[in-house]
Parts: C-alpha cells; sequence; structure tokens
C-alpha cells in the first residue's frame, strides 16, 4: 500500500485495513462468471463490449465522463409481457415499460454490489429517467442504450429504430453497467437483422414518424409521445401561468388531459403510443402468430391501435399533422408547441 501521513496510521480504520489480508481484483473479469452474475440478477439476455470498439467512438467521452476509468460496457436485456405492450388500455402497456424498467434497474444495482465486493469500480445509469436534466434540451442521457447493444450482438435496429433482439424481438428494454476493468470474452455484431421490413411500424405510428427506409421524425415522436415530460410539462405549466383563471386554463387543457399529467407526476410518466414497438412481429418468439395468419395479426394487433379515438399532439404547419388529419381523421389533432422555443 501507499505511504500515507504518519498521523494516519494509528487511525482505527486504517489499522483495521492494514491487518487484513489484502484483496486484489482480478486484471480481467471472467466473462463466464460475469454472464452468470447478470442472469441471476435477473435479465434475459446480456453482453459485453470493449470501451474502445469502433462502432463506440462517440460514447466514449460520455462514459469516461460518468465513470472516469471506465474500460468495459456490460450491456443488459429484460424482455416485456408482449400483449402488455400491445394493449391500446396504454395504461396496461405503461406498467409494462415501468415496471421491465425496474426489474432492470434492479439487476443491475444488484450487479454493481457484486462487481465492487469484487473489487471493481462499476457504475449503473438508469435505463431511462432520471437522466442529466442540467443538459436539457441537449444530450441528457448517461449512455445511449441502443448502439451498445448492437456492439453487443444484442440485436440489431430495426426501421422504427429500435433494437430487435433476434428472439425475444424488440419487446425488450436495455440497460447498460459501466465498469473500469476488461472483461475476457466479448459479443459479436449479429450477421443479420431480424427486422423483416413489414413497415407496420410505418402504419401504426399516429404522427408518421417512421418513414419506409428508416428515416425518423424524433420531434413528431417526441412532442406526441413525451407529451407529458420534459417540454410537454412546460407548456402545460406556461399555460397554467398564462391563463387568466381556472375556466380559462379549463378551456385550455381539457379534466382528461389534467387527470393524466397528475397520472404521469404520481405515478410514472405515461408515454402517448409505442405503437412501433407493439406491432412489431420481428423475433423468434414473437414471430408465429405473424406467419400463422398475417390477416388476423393485423386484425388483433395493428387495427385497434389505428382505429382508437385518442388525442395526438403535433406541432403547427408539421408533417406530423398533415399525417394525423389524412391517415387517421378519427383522431383528435391538438396543435401545441410542445415546450420548444428559440434558445435566448
Ligand atoms: C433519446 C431517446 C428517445 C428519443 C429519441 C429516439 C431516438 N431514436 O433516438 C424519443 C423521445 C423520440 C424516444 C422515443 C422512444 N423510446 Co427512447 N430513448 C432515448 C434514449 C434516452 C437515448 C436514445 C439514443 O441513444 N439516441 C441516439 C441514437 C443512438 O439514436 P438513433 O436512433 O441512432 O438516432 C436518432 C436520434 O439521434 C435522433 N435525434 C437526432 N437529433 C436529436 C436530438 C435530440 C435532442 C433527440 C432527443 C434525438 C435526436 O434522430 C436520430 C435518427 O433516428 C434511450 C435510453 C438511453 N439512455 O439510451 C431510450 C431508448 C432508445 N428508448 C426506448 C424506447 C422503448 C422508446 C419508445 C418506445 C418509448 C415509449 N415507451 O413509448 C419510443 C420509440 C421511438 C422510436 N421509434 O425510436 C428504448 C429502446 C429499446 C429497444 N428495444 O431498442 C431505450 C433504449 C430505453 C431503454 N432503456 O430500453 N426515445
Ligand atoms: S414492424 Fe416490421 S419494419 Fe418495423 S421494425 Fe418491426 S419488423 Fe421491421
Amino acid at each position: 500500500m501507499a505511504k500515507i501521513p504518519a498521523r494516519l496510521e494509528n487511525h482505527p480504520s486504517v489499522r483495521a485495513v492494514r491487518e487484513r489480508p489484502a484483496d486484489t481484483p482480478a486484471p480481467v473479469i471472467d466473462a463466464d462468471w460475469l454472464r452468470k452474475l447478470c442472469l441471476d440478477a435477473g435479465v434475459d439476455d446480456v453482453g459485453f463490449v470493449p470501451l474502445n470498439h469502433p462502432d463506440l467512438g462517440s460514447e466514449v467521452e460520455h462514459a469516461e465522463h460518468a465513470l472516469p476509468g471506465a474500460r468495459s460496457y456490460i450491456c443488459l436485456v429484460a424482455r416485456m409481457n408482449r400483449d402488455n405492450v400491445r394493449s391500446p388500455a396504454r395504461s396496461v402497456a405503461n406498467q409494462e415499460f415501468h415496471r421491465t424498467g425496474e426489474v432492470l434497474n434492479e439487476a443491475a444495482y444488484r450487479i454493481v454490489r457484486a462487481l465492487e465486493d469484487a473489487g471493481h469500480r462499476a457504475i449503473n445509469p438508469s435505463i431511462a429517467f432520471p437522466m442529466e436534466m442540467g443538459r436539457y434540451p441537449g444530450r441528457i442521457w448517461v449512455v445511449a442504450h441502443k448502439p451498445i447493444a448492437v456492439a453487443a450482438g444484442m440485436g440489431a435496429m430495426g426501421i422504427h429504430r429500435n433494437v430487435i433482439h433476434p428472439k425475444y424481438g424488440n419487446f425488450i428494454l436495455l440497460g447498460t453497467i459501466l465498469v473500469a476493468a476488461e472483461i475476457s470474452e466479448h459479443g459479436q455484431q449479429l450477421d443479420y437483422n431480424p427486422c423483416l421490413e413489414c413497415k407496420l411500424c410505418v402504419a401504426a405510428c399516429p404522427v408518421g414518424a417512421i418513414s419506409k427506409d428508416g428515416g425518423f421524425d424524433w420531434m413528431a415522436c417526441s412532442t406526441h409521445n413525451y407529451r407529458e415530460f420534459m417540454g410537454g410539462f412546460t407548456e402545460w405549466v406556461e399555460t397554467i401561468a398564462d391563463s387568466k383563471d381556472g375556466e380559462e386554463f379549463r378551456d385550455r387543457v381539457s379534466d382528461s388531459e389534467n387527470a393524466s399529467m397528475w397520472q404521469s407526476l404520481t405515478f410514472k410518466p405515461n408515454y402517448k403510443a409505442a405503437y412501433c414497438l407493439a406491432v412489431c412481429p420481428a423475433g423468434e418468439d414473437v414471430l408465429p402468430p405473424y406467419l400463422d395468419d398475417r390477416r388476423a395479426f393485423m386484425d388483433t394487433v395493428l387495427k385497434p391501435l389505428q382505429d382508437k379515438v385518442e388525442p395526438i399532439y403535433v406541432l403547427a404547419d408539421s408533417e406530423a399533422k398533415a399525417h394525423v388529419e389524412k391517415r387517421f381523421p378519427h383522431k383528435l389533432t391538438i396543435e401545441v408547441t410542445g415546450g420548444h422555443r428559440p434558445p435566448r
């Protein structure tokens, strides 16, 4: 051990440490041990990637900022129950997203504890929120789970820009642990894409955020799907501030919208759609009903979401607005600012 000031040598904690046998962590973490640790902690699949993976150059500064000395990523995958995600009752789907997120965060927490006990420095950024709101509206996420999952061989990006696992399809959430050690084996990227290019995600998205060629209008998605998150919430508060009295506020925001915002604040935020994930038939475990009877799959999975009468939030003069009005005239188009405004 390194030398320390003499006055500390007699401190009871220092003496206790000196009297313990020194435990030096293994310089390289054994991949089999780590895989078992992760699966036992409750995840459904796991892969390992070195920090310097050639496809992940843009993540390095963020990983090193969050855990100085980080050397490897541990990519965690947790399955979601499919029919919960598909239900037109979106409270059912939202509970599934949040519950699976908790399972993943809990597993990641336990894995990090075991790594710490084995002498390794490691952190488990959240699978979703909380994020770094001090950087909002810039990149608020600590680590980008999707490219790491792809590099770890956990799946490939579908047309809808979500990772599709070869077995579980897109009914997965992702987590990443950063660890300041090397791991003895790494995952290999899939040599095919499980995406079938069926374009059901394109047909399902109420705001037309997904193009057939894989283009993604994140502004359209976030304005609607994230109505009760950062920007939409800011707009809701501004609407309260700008209303001259309760009556005017109620004219501007319906009781149902206020109740939904209350639910987001009290429990966990309501996603408004995620229909792209709901309808995706890709993945070996997911595929059979689609292969057996495509018509029946469309009628039971796609059509109920398309037919649902619901508010859809769009920016003025946007392609998303034109899309809803043309493709889903039975849905209620609501024009919003989404809390976006030019920087001051
Ligand atoms: C930012 C973000 C979003 C944003 C942007 C989505 C996006 N494609 O990047 C919005 C708010 C739109 C979003 C929506 C959803 N998300 Co999201 N999201 C994230 C987050 C925090 C980072 C994503 C990321 O790495 N983006 C950068 C690169 C890798 O993404 P990309 O697709 O290659 O590139 C796009 C973005 O860069 C975007 N873009 C360009 N400029 C900007 C600027 C800003 C400010 C933003 C936000 C985006 C953006 O346009 C690019 C073109 O597609 C991750 C959690 C995490 N910490 O990783 C979850 C995550 C990707 N989301 C997830 C999910 C499930 C969803 C939703 C289904 C939410 C829901 N429950 O309703 C929808 C699906 C929308 C879709 N089809 O992609 C899962 C995906 C799981 C999977 N199987 O892949 C993740 C991994 C969360 C998790 N822990 O599992 N999400
Ligand atoms: S719904 Fe079809 S096109 Fe979209 S990601 Fe899934 S398999 Fe690919």
